[in-house]
């Protein structure tokens, strides 16, 4: 893949002003996205105080009436909604316009894009602050939230769909430039990722707009509980990877340049990407071994296809080593393992990434657990599932994020980060403290202890979890630690960072690029179709059976 050249005078005045809106569109979603954590992760160290019997609950009930529930529903929605949503849509919209090497199709569409996903989260954020949608991010009927939360989200995600469509505009517009080269392969997984999302969000706007707002709206009497789930999980699993593939667009594309070498194969990177747009869909069926109304024979299949989605992620972990040990050695590295020590461990966008990466292989490890059918009934439903998800979602994609912005926010702002130093220290804080919260909620999970649960106001709180509680205390105090440095930081880069003007994105160059890249990995018909093709044969018996013996009699309710 090409590096970005560094133009000169006036050329690099008219270049840094040909990305303006991207740039600006970029940084008003990442602002938003970590506004929201802000406020989500706040609540993530309410939690973890009242599981140790700290319940400061009582003391913000002014603010948040619904308490812990209501706490845990802004921490679901805001950190893995939210942030999650408004980050990605940001950091795609900059980086495959940067990719392509042109701005985006449609300015105008990229604008529609953010005002209306605003839009948006603020219908839905309405209800929730009242206390009138605590019904977590998972939103399971028969729990009934007012009817502006499910219309808000919705509204969110039919809006992200709008990026698609610029991408496709933009790709149309320089094939016609480039005939014959090959799509850049940042563009090529920005575009992947947001066509396997658009595929992955037909459950869940499905569910939202023919059962849930009907619902909730009393237009209808009642819904079907398993059907509203099934739905949901159509697009809660792929959903992790929409979350995943953007910080592994960075890993693969970005990170290598950082440590100071190549990607070692880009046919290798997108071929993981491929995969992931044909299995990331079929498999939500294994969020729902315990579930009743679905027939073994389809969990099974489930079963044998999120195995399947196991093996990119084995690719990426092969390619990225590979990467970051082309990268050792580039810089003087020796030995078996020693060019470990060679790489840049004091450049903060490269370190955060580094940590990101070594959480999630045991992330991705306790990932086939919680696939494989017998070990998912001892571990469903219990902590050890949060703990599952700090380290994907929490770290993986979260740490990524925060170690994407090192370099991305002095680019948008052309201000130079303003403490390596405090840097560093937030990537090790959230190492250290993330391996004592997970450690010890996988732990916990494993002796029985339920998530989503106030486990400190629980009668049956037993003593063996009595004594491991406060190491996730532990663990969540040095995240929030870790947080304020990170905050710390942004604030005082975007006021008072040096200016810094000349940045560029960090593209790398691949040992293995371009020119070994096969034409079967520079198309997306073939693999759209196969993906469609494969969520069908997944899902359509499935869905057909839930539909047509389906009881539309859930009232629902509301309890808090
Ligand atoms: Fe998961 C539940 C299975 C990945 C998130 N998952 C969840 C939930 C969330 C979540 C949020 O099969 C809870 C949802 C809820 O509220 O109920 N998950 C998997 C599997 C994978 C997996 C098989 N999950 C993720 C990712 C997530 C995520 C990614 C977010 C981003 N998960 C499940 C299942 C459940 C589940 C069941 C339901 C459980 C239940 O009962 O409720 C796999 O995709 C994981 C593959 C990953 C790897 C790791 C590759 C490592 C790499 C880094 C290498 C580089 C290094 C650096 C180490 C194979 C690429 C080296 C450094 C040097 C210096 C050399
Ligand atoms: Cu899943």
């Amino acid at each position: 893949m090409a590096v970005i050249a560094r133009p000169r005078g006036a050329v690099r005045e008219q270049v840094a002003d040909r990305f303006a809106t991207e740039k600006r569109l970029a940084g008003l979603n990442i602002l938003v996205a970590f506004l929201a954590l802000a406020i989500g992760g706040l609540m993530g160290v309410l939690q973890v105080l009242e599981y140790n019997g700290i319940d400061l609950y009582r003391a913000v009930k002014p603010v948040l009436p619904g308490g812990y529930y209501q706490g845990l529903t802004l921490h679901g929605v805001l950190n893995v909604l939210v942030f999650t949503t408004f980050y990605i849509i940001g950091f795609l919209t900059l980086i495959a316009a940067m990719s392509f090497d042109r701005p985006l199709a449609s300015g105008r569409l990229a604008w529609v894009t953010f005002w209306l996903m605003l839009a948006g989260l603020l219908v839905a954020a309405v209800p929730i602050l009242l206390n009138r949608a605590t019904v977590l991010f998972t939103f399971y009927p028969p729990l009934k939230a007012d009817g502006f939360y499910y219309l808000g989200l919705t509204l969110v995600v039919a809006s992200t769909w709008l990026l698609l469509v610029n991408l496709a505009l933009t790709y149309r517009a320089w094939r016609a430039a480039n005939p014959g080269a090959k799509i850049p392969l940042a563009a090529f997984m920005s575009i992947i990722t947001m066509t396997m999302w658009t595929i992955a969000t037909f459950g869940i706007a499905t569910e939202m707009l023919f059962l849930l707002i009907p619902w909730a709206f009393g237009l209808v009497p009642g819904t079907d509980v398993i059907l509203a789930r099934t739905l949901f999980w159509f697009t809660g699993h792929p959903i992790v990877y929409f979350w995943l593939l953007p910080a592994y667009i960075s890993w693969y594309t970005m990170v290598p340049r950082l440590a100071g070498g190549r990607l070692f194969s880009e046919p290798m990177a997108r071929v993981a990407f491929v995969l992931f747009l044909v299995l990331s869909v079929p498999i939500g069926i294994h969020h729902q071994y315990t579930d009743p109304g679905i027939s073994e024979i389809w969990k099974l299949v489930h079963f044998i296809f999120t195995v399947g989605v196991f093996f990119p992620s084995l690719l990426t972990f092969f390619n990225v080593v590979a990467s970051l040990e082309n990268s050792g050695r580039a810089r003087g590295g020796k030995g078996w393992l020693a060019w470990i020590f060679a790489l840049p461990w004091n450049e903060p966008a490269f370190t955060t990434q580094v940590f990101a990466m070594l959480l999630f292989a045991f992330g991705g490890a306790g990932g086939v657990i919680n696939a494989s059918y017998n070990l998912n009934l001892v571990v469903h439903n219990t902590a050890w599932i949060s703990g599952h998800f700090h380290l994907t979602v929490g770290s993986a994609v979260a740490l990524t994020f925060m170690g994407i912005t090192y370099w991305l926010v002095p680019l948008i702002t052309g201000r130079a980060l303003w403490s390596r130093g405090l840097a560093l220290a937030q990537a090790w804080l959230w190492l250290i403290g993330m391996v004592t919260f997970s450690h010890f909620m996988h732990m916990l999970g494993l002796l029985g202890m339920p998530r989503r649960t106030m486990i400190g106001a629980a009668p049956y709180i037993q003593p063996e979890w009595q004594a491991l509680l406060p190491f996730t205390l532990v663990g969540g105090l040095l995240m929030f630690a870790s947080a304020i440095c990170y905050y710390l930081n942004m604030l005082m880069t975007i006021t008072r960072g040096r200016p810094e003007p000349d940045q560029e994105v960090p593209f790398s160059r691949a040992v293995s690029g371009p020119e070994d890249v096969p034409a079967a990995l520079d198309r997306f018909t073939p693999w759209v179709v196969t993906a469609l093709l494969l969520v069908a044969i997944n899902y359509g018996p499935t869905l057909y059976y839930l539909v047509s013996t389906g009881r539309f009699n859930i009232t629902g309710l509301s309890p808090w």
